[in-house]
């Protein structure tokens, strides 16, 4: 073994160390299944993120394994080490690599950063495009001619994931305003007035999300998507995103909010195209005012035939009469 030059095995070790990096930051499968167009960017990242990574933690820990044998204290060598001092080469190179892997990090993440829509070049999201928002209705408010509502909406600055720079300036396919309270997520759908706690969505559309939060911050976060979005009270943020694989995936708030933040979660699903037609069709039906409502109230009733009918219904005795009037016995 003394006979081969170090610069030779520094070379194999290094080769050696450069592919088992390589091939685990492609297989390292720890992220879940991507399931819009902006997951795959996120992934690339974090997939040369652990490509550095595990050629960092071979480096140190076979450094780390590797002077544990070789340099162990031999039986009966009582003496010190060798008294060894500074080595500015070596610092230099130990401090020039990571300045240069962080710097590179650096503005790979702000190129994805951009390419997810998270700000359109020259400062200002959007260059300071000013949009349109519906404004967020109380619970009460649910079913009400939300159209009407939203045409007179202030127009404020939103924050947030916008368009990617493809397809900026576009209008997204579908809006959905969503309202982050302790502890759940209501979304409301201003074209059709829906109103659930999940969110629908049809798959390869184009999708913005208005997001606020009525009490405290919250955040939007949907793994299998790669996207999270801060909901912040009385600032409304964007997200748009287009999801790619059907299925149920779980949204999460990924700000601690209370008591019950771990709580405060429920669900995206991702229909085909028809499937989604037919939960809107249906959910449209079911909304108060509309036609098939109406069909099942349509004889006006006064209070004392309403409270007939459930009073119906609630067995009471005479004995629990008398207990609710004590005090009329002289
Ligand atoms: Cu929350």
């Amino acid at each position: 073994m003394q006979q081969i030059p170090a610069p030779f095995w520094t070379l194999v070790i290094g080769v050696v160390v450069t592919l088992i990096s390589l091939w685990y930051g492609q297989n390292n499968h720890l992220l879940p299944v991507q399931a819009s167009e902006q997951a795959p960017l996120v992934d690339d990242f974090f997939n040369v993120m652990v490509t550095i990574g595990t050629a960092l933690f071979i480096v140190v820990q076979g450094a780390i394994i590797y002077s544990l044998i070789r340099f162990r204290r031999r039986k009966g060598d009582d003496t010190d080490g060798l008294p060894i001092e500074g080595n500015l080469p070596l610092e230099a190179f130990w401090t020039a690599i990571p300045a240069i892997i962080v710097v590179g990090l650096g503005l790979y993440s702000v190129v994805v950063f951009q390419d997810m829509g998270g700000f359109a070049p020259g400062g200002h999201h959007h260059g300071g495009m000013m949009m349109a928002q519906a404004p967020q209705h109380e619970m009460a408010d649910v079913g009400s001619p939300m159209l009407a509502q939203a045409e007179e909406g202030k127009t404020r600055q939103v924050y947030g994931f916008g368009a990617s720079p493809m397809v900026e300036g576009n209008i997204p396919d579908l809006t959905v305003n969503v309202t982050g309270m302790q502890y759940a997520w209501i979304f409301r759908y201003p074209d059709t007035g829906i109103v659930d706690g999940e969110l629908h969505v049809p798959i390869g559309q184009d999708v913005q999300l208005l997001i606020e939060a009525q009490d405290v911050i919250h955040s939007f976060w949907v793994p299998q998507f790669r996207l999270k979005q801060d909901a912040l009270p009385g600032q409304p943020a964007e997200l748009r995103f287009v999801a790619t694989k059907e299925g149920t995936y779980p949204v999460v708030c990924a700000e601690l909010c209370g008591a019950y933040h771990g709580g405060m979660r429920t669900q995206v699903i991702v229909h085909s195209l028809e499937d989604y037609a037919a939960w809107e069709a249906s959910r449209v039906a079911a909304l108060p005012g509309s036609a098939e409502t109406v069909a099942f109230n349509s004889a006006p009733r006064t209070d004392a035939e309403y409270l007939a009918q459930i009073a119906q219904d609630i067995p009471i005795e005479a004995a629990q009469i008398a207990q609710l009037a004590p005090t009329l016995k002289p």
